[in-house]
């Protein structure tokens, strides 16, 4: 096959419950991230820059933000026949709703059908990283399987959030067993300490996957989940193989930022991976324009920093700071903050993620915290500085101690 015919499918109906409050009202790919980013953005423009340019985005549940974003950050000309097309839930089998991922593209099946591609690249819409499809697809086309899974090595700890791959001892690349979310795993034989993750990214032979999909769809004891279900269908049938990432190089990547991958699920990965940004050497780097990551930013001034503090002007240091954002006599560090923002004279702001139209009173506080769309904290308010008074005021806090503001939320002094 040599110029195969690709169509690109990203999940994007997850609910997101253990990014709550992020995802009140709105779809855990559209919750913002890196300042300029919405999630979705990730797994977008790695498809783009592998080349990959009719995508279809099946959302479901709080989908308004994330279709507005692809309208505005990813709508293109059809002239060539490209899409990048976001697919609402449209109950075209049964008055129902997806039952889950595999059921999300089942019900999609006329969408491949009207396209017919030779390989459907299916890839999940909630991890920040940088990685090149083109070389997945080619390994999967060589090796002749009718499902590849990329799979990273990881700590064993995090298994029973993840699919677990066991690959043959004489054939490392082809998968014998696939558990999803594991309680008891087992290592790898040569690291004990790790095992070999699914990204939740695949390649399928699109015959092979509307076979599996629609076989799947009959079965009642299924839970209708592409790990759950869809890959031990093909492990199953011994046709299951992996591309390991750690492998492969993507152009640019640097050697601090090499094989960069991070499920952001949780509130506490979350804001870790925004921390990766502002190291002063980036763990992850957004300024690598060999591979680039797109998103949309509107008609917005430039970052300003005004008026004196303590002898220094309003500033920031190892810190994002998106257009539109004014810095007023105030210290912003290890931050990262979005578009029109605002920080007032006399508060300080530190290791935190300000959203959108965040206002910070003067005299604030504010660390170790992150402020969802538009939150207005008050003059003198401290945010992050004693999680039993965050909760009492019905902040959420989480185990590693982040404070959540959620979008809404009154912020009291
Ligand atoms: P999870 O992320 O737990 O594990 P899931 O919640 O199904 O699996 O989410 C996968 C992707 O599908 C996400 O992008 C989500 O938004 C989307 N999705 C979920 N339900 C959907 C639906 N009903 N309609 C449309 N899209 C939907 C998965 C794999 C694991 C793998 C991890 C890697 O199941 O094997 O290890 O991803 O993070």
């Amino acid at each position: 096959m040599a110029n195969p015919r690709v169509l690109a499918i990203v999940l994007a109906g997850g609910e997101g419950k253990r990014l709550m409050p992020l995802t009140v009202d709105r779809a855990k790919p559209a919750v913002p991230f890196g300042g300029v980013y919405r999630l979705v953005d990730f797994a977008l423009s790695n498809l783009v820059n592998s080349g990959y340019l009719r995508i279809v985005v099946l959302t479901q549940y709080k989908s308004h933000s994330l279709d507005r974003h692809i309208a505005q950050a990813w709508r293109m000309s059809t002239q060539l026949g490209n899409y990048i097309a976001p697919v609402p839930a449209q109950q075209r089998v049964g008055k129902r709703w997806y039952l889950g991922s595999a059921d999300a593209i089942f019900q999609s099946l006329n969408l491949v059908n009207d396209e017919k591609p030779d390989i459907v690249v299916v890839v999940g819409a909630d991890h920040v990283y940088r990685m090149d499809f083109a070389a997945m697809v080619q390994q999967h086309i060589e090796s002749g399987a009718g499902c590849t899974v990329a799979g990273i090595r990881t700590p064993i700890e995090e298994a029973n959030q993840f699919g677990v791959i066991k690959t043959y001892d004489e054939d490392p690349r082809r998968i014998e067993a696939f558990l999803e979310k594991p309680t008891n795993p087992v290592g790898l034989p040569d690291s004990p300490g790790e095992v070999l993750a699914s990204m939740g990214n695949y390649v399928f032979d699109a015959k092979a996957l509307i076979e599996a999909v629609t076989s799947d769809s009959d079965d009642p004891g299924s839970r209708h989940d592409m790990g759950g279900d869809i890959v031990p269908y093909f492990v199953g049938r011994g046709e299951a193989a992996v591309y390991d990432y750690k492998e492969n190089d993507v152009r640019g990547s640097t050697d601090r930022d090499r094989h960069y991958w991070r499920d952001v699920g949780t509130i506490d990965a979350y804001f870790e991976a925004q921390m990766d940004l502002v190291s002063v050497h980036p763990v992850f780097n957004l300024y690598n324009y060999d591979w680039p990551l797109y998103t949309h930013q509107g008609p917005w001034p430039p970052a300003k920093f005004v008026h004196g503090w303590q002898g220094r002007i309003g500033h920031a240091v190892n810190s994002i700071v998106s257009p539109g954002t004014v810095v007023s006599g105030a210290f912003v560090e290890s931050s990262v903050l979005s578009p029109n923002v605002n920080v007032r004279s006399w508060s300080t702001v530190s290791e935190s993620v300000l959203m959108d139209g965040v206002d910070i009173g003067r005299h604030a506080v504010v660390r170790r915290a992150i402020l969802d769309k538009n939150v207005v904290v008050p003059e003198g308010a401290r945010i992050g500085m004693d999680p039993d008074a965050d909760r009492e005021r019905g902040f959420v806090v989480t185990e590693s101690g982040i404070t959540v503001i959620g979008k809404g939320q009154r912020v009291t002094v």
